[in-house]
């Protein structure tokens, strides 16, 4: 049966299935492609293809994972997700390497990154995922994970590499953040290309992998491109949580209560709330409260 007879659940699940470069990713997509499929007699090779396909996607991963080779974390692409974008030979590596746990080959010559390299980078408690694809100019190039990441770091050692960049991005998903690695400019020239992306109005930072310049301000920005919202708890009489919550744009008062614990919000009794979305200090407020970054939100079950 050819796919486009399919419904179009079961095509957009094959879509982002060849799309996917990540094995979680593509483990994930079949599933909802197996879902999808029609049941009825007609379509039962197609069903015991796309099962025996699963099987041997998940026989791969757990192989790579004991072998210690695979970076692959299997973090859910509902999480933070940053894809680095480059030519040959910008710092991809080296920033990847600075900024988490990994630790991919860096080299002086082209194109030595042929698979995509994953790494965490924690930023105030939380993780995001970081992705190095191969280069733009490189045949191994996927575009697939530059189109639905989160956010899309653009690294750049000279101006005139934007164009050619945006060319083979297009339209991403995600915000995109000019990262400007400086690798030889002196402070005139640097001012003059500050002044150019912002009078382009770019959201960008300047960095420097050699001297690990500015990397705490790439990291913010990272972080702020995902518009998340860092939630802090407490309880009755007590001080509020050391850490905060991470929850989606929009999120209420009650997605904090089923975050904390599923079923949480029905044993409510009454909420308080602290910081940028209350009147005033201690506000008492609703289940379907909107929440700002850094609210504090107090529960009372008793
Ligand atoms: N001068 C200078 N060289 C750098 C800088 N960052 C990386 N490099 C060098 O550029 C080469 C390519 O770096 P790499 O991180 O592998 O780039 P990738 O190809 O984009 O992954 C290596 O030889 C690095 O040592 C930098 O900020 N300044
Ligand atoms: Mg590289």
């Amino acid at each position: 049966m050819a796919s486009t007879n399919q419904s179009p659940f079961y095509q957009r699940a094959e879509k982002n299935f060849l799309e996917a470069e990540i094995p979680e990713e593509k483990i994930r997509f079949l599933k909802e492609m197996i879902k999808e499929c029609p049941k009825h007699k007609s379509a039962e090779n197609m069903l015991a293809n796309l099962k025996t396909r699963l099987k041997k996607l998940q026989q791969q991963l757990e192989k790579s994972k004991k072998s210690g080779k695979s970076s692959f974390k299997g973090i859910k692409k509902e999480d933070m997700q940053a894809v680095l974008v480059s030519k040959t030979n910008t710092g991809k590596s080296s920033l990847l390497s600075i900024l988490t746990n990994t630790k991919p080959e860096i080299a002086g010559y082209d194109f030595t990154t042929k698979e995509s390299v994953i790494g965490m980078m924690n930023y105030e408690g939380t993780q995001i995922q970081l992705i190095e694809i191969p280069a733009i100019e490189s045949e191994y190039y996927n575009k697939g994970v530059v189109h639905t990441a989160d956010t899309v770091l653009i690294l750049i050692k000279n101006l005139e590499e934007i164009q050619e960049i945006e060319k083979v991005v297009k339209n991403p998903k995600g915000k995109k953040i000019i990262v400007f690695n400086n690798f030889n400019k002196n402070s005139e020239e640097l001012r003059k290309i500050k002044a150019t992306l912002k009078s382009k109005k770019y959201n960008f930072v300047i960095i420097n992998t050699k001297t690990k310049e500015n990397l705490e301000n790439l990291k913010e920005k990272i972080f702020q491109s995902f518009d998340n919202l860092r939630i802090f708890t407490k309880e009755p009489g007590k001080e509020k949580s050391n850490r905060p919550m991470i929850l989606k744009p929009h999120s209420t008062v009650k997605d904090v209560a089923e975050k904390i614990l599923k079923g949480f919000s029905n044993q409510v009794k009454e909420t308080k709330i602290w910081g940028p979305s209350s009147k005033f200090s201690g506000q008492k407020i609703g289940l379907k409260h909107k929440l700002k970054d850094l609210d504090v939100v107090e529960f009372r079950t008793k």
